[in-house]
C-alpha cells in the first residue's frame, strides 16, 4: 500500500531524530511535555487517517474516469449541493474534533500546584537567565538545576524585553514579561510554568522571542539530578568560598568586607586549604574582588555582591559560557573576558579595552585575565 509506506517512513525519521536532537518537542520528559506529545501524537496518526482516506478516494477517483478513448468527451456538471455541503461540514468537524483535546491539553497543563511544589523564578536578561531559588537562597545563571520527581513551578519575569522560555524537551514555552508596576494591594501579574521532571539529564533551551541583537545566543541547560544531585549542589554553592549559610545575616558593603582580612573570621576548612592553592587562583581572586566585576556580579562568601549580571558561584562547575554559546574553559573565558562584545554583541559588560554596560574598560593585562580566568573555573 502505497498511501502507507510515506507516513511509515515519516514515522521512522520522526522517531529517529528523537533521540540524537537536543532541542526535540517529540521527546517528552516531564508530565506537561507528555500532554502536549500525546495530543501531537493522536492529532499526527487521525491525520495519517484522513491523509490514507483522501488518497483511495484520488485514487478510484483517477482509475474510475480516466480518458478511455481520444475522442471522449466527459459527462459536464455544474455544481453538486450534497458535496458542497459534505465538504463543508467535514473540516468544521474535524476542527472540532481537534479542539476538544486541545483545550483539554490547554487545562491540563494549567493545573493547581502541588503543596509541596518547588518555586524557581526565572528572570530573562539581554541575553542571559536568572535563575534564583527563594526556598534555598540560591541564585546562579544559565544552568537550572532541578530535582527529579520534584513539581517545579517556575515564575517568570523579564528584566527588560519579552523573551520567552523554552525548553523542549520539558514542555510548554511561555513568555517572560516585564511585570509592570501595580497598585497598592494589587498582586503583580506573572506568568508561571509547572511541571514534574520525570528523568534526569541535560536538557537543551533557547530563548524564543526575539529579544535584540544577540537573542540567538540566549540558550540555557536545565540540569535535572537526582535528589541528592541536587542537595549536593545546594551544599556545594554555599560552600563556594567556605562563607554564608542560609539564615546569615546579610553581607556587608563591598568595601567594607574584605575576605581573608577580618581578624574575627573563625579560621575554617576553606581558609586552611587556600594556604596550598594555586597561586594563579589566588592572583585571581583577589584581581577579581578588586575590579568592577564585582559591581555587576556576585560570588557567594567573598565581598562580590553585584546582582545586574550572572551569579558566578560555581561558575566552574557550568558547562557553557555566555548564556550556552560556547564551552567552558580557561581558553574561551579569557577570550570572553578580553572581549565579551567581540564574542556576543550588545553584551553589557566591559572588555578589557572595550567599555560596556555603562562601566569602563577593566583594563585587566593578559596576565590577570589567565589568573581570573583559572579563578572562576576553580569554582565548582
Ligand atoms: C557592567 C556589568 C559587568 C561587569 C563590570 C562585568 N560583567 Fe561579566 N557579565 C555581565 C553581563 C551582563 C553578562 C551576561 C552576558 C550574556 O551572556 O549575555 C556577563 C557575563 C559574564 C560571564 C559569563 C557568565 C555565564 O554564566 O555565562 C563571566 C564569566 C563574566 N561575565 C566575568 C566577568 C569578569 C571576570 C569581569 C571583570 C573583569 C566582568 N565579568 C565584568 C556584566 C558585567
Ligand atoms: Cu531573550
Amino acid at each position: 500500500m502505497a498511501s502507507l509506506v510515506l507516513p511509515l517512513l515519516m514515522m521512522g525519521v520522526a522517531t529517529g531524530c528523537a533521540e540524537e536532537y537536543p532541542q526535540s518537542s517529540i521527546s517528552p520528559h516531564t508530565d506537561f511535555a507528555e500532554i502536549i506529545h500525546s495530543l501531537y501524537v493522536s492529532i499526527f496518526w487521525w491525520s495519517m487517517l484522513i491523509l490514507a482516506v483522501v488518497w483511495v478516494l484520488l485514487a478510484w477517483v483517477i482509475v474510475k474516469y480516466r480518458r478511455k478513448s481520444e475522442d471522449e468527451k466527459p459527462r459536464q456538471i455544474r455544481g453538486h449541493l450534497g458535496l458542497e455541503i459534505g465538504w463543508t461540514i467535514g473540516p468544521a468537524l474535524i476542527v472540532i474534533a481537534i479542539a476538544i483535546p486541545t483545550i483539554q491539553a490547554v487545562f491540563a497543563t494549567q493545573q493547581p500546584v502541588a503543596d509541596d511544589a518547588m518555586t524557581v523564578e526565572v528572570t530573562g536578561h539581554q541575553f542571559w537567565w536568572e535563575f534564583h531559588y527563594p526556598e534555598q537562597g540560591v541564585t546562579t545563571a544559565n544552568e537550572l538545576w532541578l530535582p527529579v520527581d520534584q513539581p517545579v513551578n517556575l515564575r517568570l519575569e523579564s528584566n527588560d524585553v519579552i523573551h520567552s522560555f523554552w525548553v523542549p524537551k520539558l514542555g510548554g514555552k511561555r513568555d517572560l514579561n516585564p511585570v509592570p508596576a501595580v497598585r497598592e494591594g494589587q498582586d503583580p501579574k506573572y506568568n508561571w510554568l509547572y511541571f514534574t521532571p520525570r528523568e534526569t539529564g541535560v536538557f537543551m533551551g533557547q530563548c524564543a522571542e526575539f529579544c535584540g541583537q544577540s537573542h540567538a545566543l540566549m540558550a540555557m541547560r536545565v540540569v535535572v539530578e537526582t535528589e541528592e544531585g541536587f542537595q549536593d549542589w545546594i551544599d556545594r554553592w554555599f560552600a563556594s568560598e567556605g562563607a554564608d549559610f542560609p539564615g546569615d545575616p546579610e553581607p556587608e558593603e563591598p568595601e567594607l568586607q574584605m575576605p581573608g582580612m577580618d581578624p574575627d573570621d573563625e579560621p575554617d576548612e576553606t581558609q586552611v586549604a587556600a594556604e596550598d592553592e594555586d597561586p594563579l587562583v589566588a592572583l585571581g581572586r583577589e584581581t577579581f574582588l578588586n575590579s568592577t566585576c564585582i559591581a555587576c556580579h556576585g560570588v557567594e562568601g567573598t565581598a562580590a555582591q553585584g546582582v545586574i549580571a550572572p551569579n558566578l558561584t560555581l561558575f566552574g562547575a557550568r558547562k557553557t559560557l555566555g548564556a550556552g554559546i560556547m564551552e567552558n574553559n580557561q581558553e574561551n573565558l579569557v577570550r570572553w573576558i578580553i572581549d565579551p562584545q567581540g564574542i556576543k554583541a550588545a553584551v553589557a559588560m566591559p572588555g578589557t579595552e572595550y567599555p560596556g554596560g555603562n562601566w569602563p574598560a577593566t583594563g585587566l593585562s593578559d596576565e590577570e585575565v589567565e589568573a581570573v580566568a583559572a579563578y572562576l573555573l576553580s569554582l565548582k
